[in-house]
């Protein structure tokens, strides 16, 4: 299974030339992104982020990650993109989180004023009791380093934040130091010296639109 390994950085004028420069273009898309979880943050408070893209269903789920300087600037998460996989997974991680959905005792469906009629396609949805709660279109430019096999993607959410992140994609285990290793010198390539950690679009989309969720992450030490 592959595990995403990413690195946020702020996108400057300087660090733009170095990237035009020493990277190749591979194109633009725009995408919208809906992140559901419960009401009571069953999925985000375990850092599991469930989100529709592009038609497709994504887990994104954590994967512990270790202590140095380098790690500390990068997120690591194992996604799984099979429904399957990823509604067993959901009914997991909500059940271990103790949430108890009201429930219709004759016909056993989920009680909810707010829900209406859905698609055959999302009664899963309603019936783990998940809602909708973030979604944001991005427009994403992506470059390639190519001697170093390392993603870089320029982001521009539509509420008004941009984000770079470095990003690579390896097979669990061993090699993620080595991912490690390409960002910290891809980040190294692109002038980045900065040991702040770069906020993502959901921790300044949550800061922005819905604080409790935001300070409930804070709290748990999830963002
Ligand atoms: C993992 C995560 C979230 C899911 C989306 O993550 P992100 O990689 O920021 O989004 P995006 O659009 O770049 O996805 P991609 O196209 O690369 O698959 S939302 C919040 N988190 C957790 C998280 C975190 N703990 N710290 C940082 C800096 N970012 C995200």
């Amino acid at each position: 299974m592959s595990v995403e390994v990413e690195r946020k950085f702020i996108c400057t004028d300087e660090t733009l030339k170095i990237l035009e420069k020493t990277a190749v273009c591979v194109g633009q898309h725009e995408f919208h992104d809906q992140y559901f979880d419960t009401a009571s943050f069953a999925l985000t408070l375990q850092d599991f982020w469930l989100r529709k893209r592009k038609g497709s269903w994504e887990l994104k789920c954590p994967v512990s990650r270790g202590q140095s300087k380098v790690e500390a600037l990068c997120t690591r998460y194992r996604e799984i993109t099979d429904l399957a996989e990823i509604q067993l997974r959901v009914r997991e991680v909500i059940k271990d989180h103790g949430s108890t959905q009201p429930r219709n005792q004759k016909t056993d469906e989920v009680v909810d004023s707010q829900t209406q009629t859905v698609s055959e396609e999302e009664t899963w949805l309603c019936d783990m009791n998940l809602k909708c709660f973030a979604e944001f279109t991005t427009v994403r430019r992506s470059f390639t380093l190519k001697e170093d096999g390392v993603q870089v993607d320029l982001d521009q959410a539509d509420f008004g934040y941009n984000v770079g992140e470095i990003e690579v994609l390896v097979s669990e285990g061993r090699d993620v130091q080595s991912a490690l290793e390409k960002i910290e010198k891809a980040a190294q390539k692109l002038g980045l010296t900065g040991n702040q950690k770069i906020p993502g679009k959901m921790d300044v989309f949550l800061q922005r639109y819905l604080p409790s969720h935001y300070n409930a992450l804070m709290k748990a030490h999830i963002l």
